[in-house]
């Protein structure tokens, strides 16, 4: 009985999933900014259904995009007719998906009798509020929950606190999990919540750091986004807020701050996945944040992780000017990547948004510049297009402990200056 209703459940997941059968990711290398735009007005025809899983950036004339089955044969004849170069990345996007859900069903299947927690795995939401609620009970006197707010759907938005007393301390943000098919940005944010845990009272430097200051984590920003690329649709983006008059669902929440709010980088058509929402602060996972920063008022940092294309970035996005403190996030930058390609030789850029992308305007850390909190970054983690957010899982350990020598360098250098 428990077996076929187990059995009938998985077959209406399965069923009900959004199918990418034959669909590519393909990588275009365009010579000049002419075959650039060519390829990024056709983004505006809804019928090619075209998703761009990485933009072109001034230094790096390189697009990737996921072309459903029905759209390649004319998009590939589009191609070679304006002779744009282009190599298959993904030759079909589901047998990856598959792969990687039954990957997720057998590591689920082994942390069900074994009760205990696989970090090198991906989770589903439920279990990562599971997880939550066991650290919480693991670390009694350092990491607490505490609910920020609710999602669109009704979900709650829990940010985890690591403190070890004292009030209103200097604090670090982290955040993960606003774009939701970036799934190796919870999962290493995981890995980094245990490892801060686990170090406290063991490690120096984290004890220390933990003596002077909290540390704030947002593992899953968008969990109604996060919980729909796991039942439905593994490329969601946005949130799934709908807004009245548009058959379209989700706003960018990382578009939504304000910011430069509607600005450059952003799309006013609620069918875009730049879509930057009816006004500033109208989703209710960016206004949480919003509410928790300003109500703090003694954030030091705030520290924003996607995925992918290896970069570490800082303000400005909304518009292409130097911060006063740009010298300054520089140096730290460097030295930050220093540290992470130190580990297993992971290549990262750094820049201003602006310089190491392209103008994006209502950008969370944008918003948390202009409020005064002076380190402001957002990493794009791992990889550089080989699966893109298909990243397999073997990749999540190496490329939570790279990253948390970045993070480590970045929150020593503010703790040094207290
Ligand atoms: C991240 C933070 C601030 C501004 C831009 C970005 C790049 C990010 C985005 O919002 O478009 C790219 C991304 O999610 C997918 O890699
Ligand atoms: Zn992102």
């Amino acid at each position: 009985m428990r077996t076929l209703f187990v059995f009938s459940a998985l077959l209406v997941a399965v069923c009900t999933q959004r199918s990418f059968e034959g669909d590519q990711v393909l990588r275009l290398t365009p010579t000049d900014e002419e075959q650039v735009s060519l390829v990024m007005s056709l983004e505006e025809h809804d019928h090619l259904q075209l998703d761009i899983w990485r933009s072109p950036v001034k230094s790096d004339l390189i697009i990737d995009v996921h072309v459903p089955q029905g759209s390649l044969q004319s998009f590939k004849v589009f191609l070679e007719h304006s002779g744009i170069q282009y190599s298959v990345m993904i030759e079909d996007l589901q047998v990856m998906i598959d792969d990687e859900r039954a990957e997720l069903e057998r590591t689920t299947m082994m942390e069900r009798t074994a009760s205990n927690f696989n970090y090198g795995s991906y989770h589903t939401l439920e279990e990562i509020y599971g997880w939550m609620d066991s650290l919480v009970i693991e670390y009694p006197g350092l990491v607490q929950k505490q609910e920020i707010g609710t999602s669109f759907e009704g979900r709650p938005l829990y940010v985890l606190k690591f403190s070890t007393g004292g009030t209103r301390r200097p604090a670090i943000w982290i955040d993960s999990g606003i774009h939701a098919r970036e799934w190796v940005s919870p999962a290493s944010a995981i890995w980094m919540a245990k490892k801060i845990a686990a170090d406290y009272g063991q490690e120096p430097s984290v004890t220390s750091l933990l003596k002077k200051m909290d540390i704030y984590m947002e593992i899953v920003v968008n969990p109604d986004g996060y919980a729909y690329t796991h039942t439905k649709n593994r490329m969601w983006r946005k949130t799934r807020s709908t807004v009245p008059g548009s058959k379209c669902v989700g706003t960018d929440p990382n578009r939504n701050f304000d910011a430069g709010f509607g600005g450059p980088g952003t799309s006013n058509n609620p069918c875009r996945e730049t879509y930057h929402g009816p006004r500033p602060n109208s989703e209710s996972e960016v206004q949480a944040i919003v509410s928790f920063v300003q109500s703090h008022g003694n954030i030091k940092s705030f520290i924003s992780i996607h995925s992918y294309s290896q970069l570490l970035m800082f303000p400005f996005g909304y518009k292409c000017v130097h911060p006063a403190d740009y010298d300054e996030l520089e140096a730290l930058a460097k030295s930050a990547v220093t540290s992470l390609t130190s580990l297993y030789g992971t290549r990262y850029k750094i820049g201003s948004i602006c310089d190491a992308i392209y103008q994006a305007s209502g950008v969370s850390i944008d918003w948390t510049f202009n409020q005064g909190i002076k380190y402001s970054f957002t990493f794009e983690l791992r990889d550089t297009g080989r699966y893109g957010f298909m990243l397999p899982s073997k990749q999540i350990l190496p490329t939570a402990q790279e990253t948390w020598l970045a993070m480590k360098t970045i929150m020593e250098y503010i703790g040094d200056r207290l």
